[in-house]
């Protein structure tokens, strides 16, 4: 298997936020070379709107690990860092979300990619459109940032702070 780049969306809004998305950034990169990471956005829910503010933020990074590898990856680290199952957009202490895997377009019974629900959502567009604004959407052939000029919620989408020094001493190596 050879290196592609990935882009990943974290998400949490449980318990220590900032802490469960560093926990996450740390355990990714010990399969995934992590090169760049978005600020911290604090967000509105969206769908579910009872619950929680989220922090949310975007990685890109390289890995070797196949899409399906590379799913199991994540949601054992979900998994590890204490997060349970349960119903749709319920509130979570961790969620990492594939947003893309190089060029690909999958659509398995087990994964979608590009991630289905990017061109709606101002909470993952606007920490993308940060770090890689000129990147083309596979699908809808699309620049980020022109995606990010049409999206709704932009005012629920904002910064915080960056993650901790450990994490960013990960994306700059
Ligand atoms: N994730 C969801 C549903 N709604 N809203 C915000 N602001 N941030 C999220 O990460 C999020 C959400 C489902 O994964
Ligand atoms: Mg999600
Ligand atoms: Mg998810």
């Amino acid at each position: 298997m050879k290196d592609v780049e990935i882009y990943l969306g974290l998400g949490s809004n449980l318990g220590d936020r900032m802490g469960n998305l560093e926990s996450a950034v740390e355990r990714l990169s010990e399969k995934v070379t992590i090169n760049k990471i978005s600020s911290v956005y604090e967000t509105d829910p969206l769908y579910n709107t009872e619950q929680p503010m989220f922090l949310n933020a975007v990685l890109r990074g390289v890995t070797r690990l196949a899409p399906l590898e590379l799913l199991n990856f994540v949601k054992g680290i979900e998994s590890a860092l204490g997060r349970q199952p349960s119903f749709r957009n319920a509130p979570r202490l961790i969620d990492i979300d594939i947003l893309f895997y190089g060029k690909r377009v999958i659509q398995t019974g087990e994964l979608t990619v590009p991630h289905p629900h990017i061109a709606e959502r101002a909470f993952v567009l606007v920490p993308l459109a940060e770090i890689a604004p000129e990147l083309v959407h596979p699908q809808l052939k699309k620049k980020v940032s022109d995606l990010l000029a049409d999206v709704e919620g932009k005012n629920g989408v904002r910064k915080t702070r960056m993650l901790g020094q450990k994490v960013k001493l990960i994306a700059e190596n």
